[in-house]
């Protein structure tokens, strides 16, 4: 018997600030690294996305006919501060309390991310999380934020995907390291920022909650052999435990420092460093799931693979794990593996290590949604999909999890990271398309209205 959803769960849905407002440059925003980086070929730029920027009423309007009960959104960094540091704009901040309000109108819960990859171009082009001194930029732009929304939002994430950022080889948004010891400075500048700004949150604003949100996935061996199971182990410190052992625990996990230490690339720490990551600690953990990862044993003198859609993101660490296909997984469109089971694995590993209050930030599907003849959208597979893993996560809230609310990728079409418009996740389709922006109206798909109908009843139609 399946245990019931909380009445108070928070059925919610998920964008991001700079792959769904367009408004690249108005009303006073600054340029952020995504208005800088070249779009991945043949694919459209942040400039007008899905112009939600303009007609965010519209679309928080269809938010609520959705029955949302939160809407987990980023703020641009560069809309509040356009130089990253000093010099608020007015016109940001009232953009984002227009959105907050007409959310609240609603009883939509505001979850928001404050940096979700798109951070401020000045920043970047001082060499971002390199530099030591972004801790107190971060820290002082959360105050504005804090100070300027905290009264109505409940609910902080720090940085969205960070883990991603560090293993996607080039920092997502932010300075393209020249070596892995950068990249994993910059990380001990980003989890250092994260506590700051996780005990400024607990002295500013009495009722809120702040967390991580990492992009999480359990990792499999490929065949039962001790030496799989130990790169899986390997994999998973690496992947998974060093950020959220540092953030929770406030410690860096001993396996993933170990392996940092005997690659040399070991970030160089501070005095107080280790009283800073202590001094800030989550309320929950809020985490992105696509799919679970699986991994084979690799021998010291194997060559480095690299991801065959992403040539410079490496997909194995020799003499320590190779990420391998795992065959008895169905795959999307774009050749992501899916995996429900792996949820409900990966949300009782998260609880049986942390024991918090887990929040999903992203889960979904990325499809090439298309208008039928009369006008509809019969995304089925994205109904399967969701209905797929919101039983697996029932099952895991049934094995005692404790999940606060779930926050599919995306509530509305918007920009890939990776493949443009043409890869659509939202509940709402926007009519454009990867170049030609149409009139961007936008039409509910045949998810929209199921989702609609398991919120109303709080159960899977
Ligand atoms: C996650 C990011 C989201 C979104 C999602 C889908 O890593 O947090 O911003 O991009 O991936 O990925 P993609 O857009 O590449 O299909």
């Amino acid at each position: 018997k399946l245990k019931d959803f909380p009445k108070d769960f928070l059925w919610g849905a998920s964008t991001s600030a700079y792959q769904v407002e367009g408004a690249w440059n108005e009303d006073g925003k600054g340029l952020s690294t995504q208005d800088m980086l070249t779009p991945p070929e043949n694919t459209t730029d942040f400039k007008v996305a899905s112009d939600h920027y303009h007609r965010m009423k519209e679309d928080v309007q269809l938010f609520a006919e959705m029955g949302l009960k939160a809407y987990r959104f980023s703020i641009a960094w560069s809309r509040i501060l356009p130089e990253g540091r000093g010099k608020i704009n007015q016109k940001g901040i009232d953009f984002y309390n227009r959105l907050i309000d007409e959310l609240l109108k609603y009883n939509i819960q505001p979850i928001v991310t404050m940096f979700h990859f798109d951070l401020p171009w000045s920043l970047a082009k001082e060499g971002g999380w390199i530099n030591r001194s972004i801790i107190e930029d971060f820290k002082d732009y959360a105050k504005i934020l804090f100070e300027n929304f905290g009264d109505r939002v409940k609910y902080w994430l720090t940085i969205n995907e960070q883990n991603m950022m560090v293993l996607a080889g080039n920092l997502l948004g932010t300075k393209t390291s020249k070596n892995l010891q950068e990249t994993y400075q910059q990380n001990h500048h980003m989890l250092l920022a994260q506590a700051e700004v996780m005990r400024l949150c607990h002295e500013m604003l009495l009722d809120a909650q702040i967390g991580p949100a990492p992009n999480i996935s359990p990792v499999y061996p490929a065949t039962n052999k001790p030496e799989d199971m130990l790169a899986a182990e390997n994999w998973a410190a690496l992947r998974n435990w060093l950020y959220l052992d540092a953030c929770v625990k406030r410690i860096y996990n001993p396996t993933a420092w170990a392996f940092l230490e005997e690659k040399k690339i070991l970030p160089n720490m501070k005095k107080g460093d280790l009283h800073i990551l202590k001094a800030g600690k989550p309320d929950f953990i809020a985490f992105n799931y696509y799919n679970s990862t699986t991994v084979s044993a690799s021998l010291p003198d194997d060559s480095v693979k690299y991801d065959k859609y992403d040539k410079k993101k490496m997909i194995s660490e020799p003499g320590v794990y190779e990420v391998v296909e795992n065959s008895n997984l169905p795959k999307t469109p774009f050749n992501w593996e899916i995996d429900p089971v792996g949820f409900r694995i990966i949300l009782r590993q998260l609880y049986d290590r942390y024991h918090l209050p887990l929040l999903i930030t992203e889960n979904g599907i990325g499809l090439y949604d298309e208008l039928d003849e009369d006008g509809k959208i019969n995304d089925d597979i994205r109904i399967d999909f969701y209905q797929q893993h919101i039983m697996e996560m029932q099952k895991a809230m049934t094995d005692g999890v404790e999940v606060l609310g779930y926050n599919p990728w995306s509530a509305i079409d918007l920009v890939s990271t990776h493949e443009g418009f043409r890869k659509r996740y939202g509940f709402i389709y926007v009519n454009r398309k990867e170049f030609d922006l149409l009139d961007m109206n936008r039409i509910p798909k045949k998810s929209f209205y199921w989702y609609q109908k398991l919120i109303r009843e709080n159960k899977v139609p």
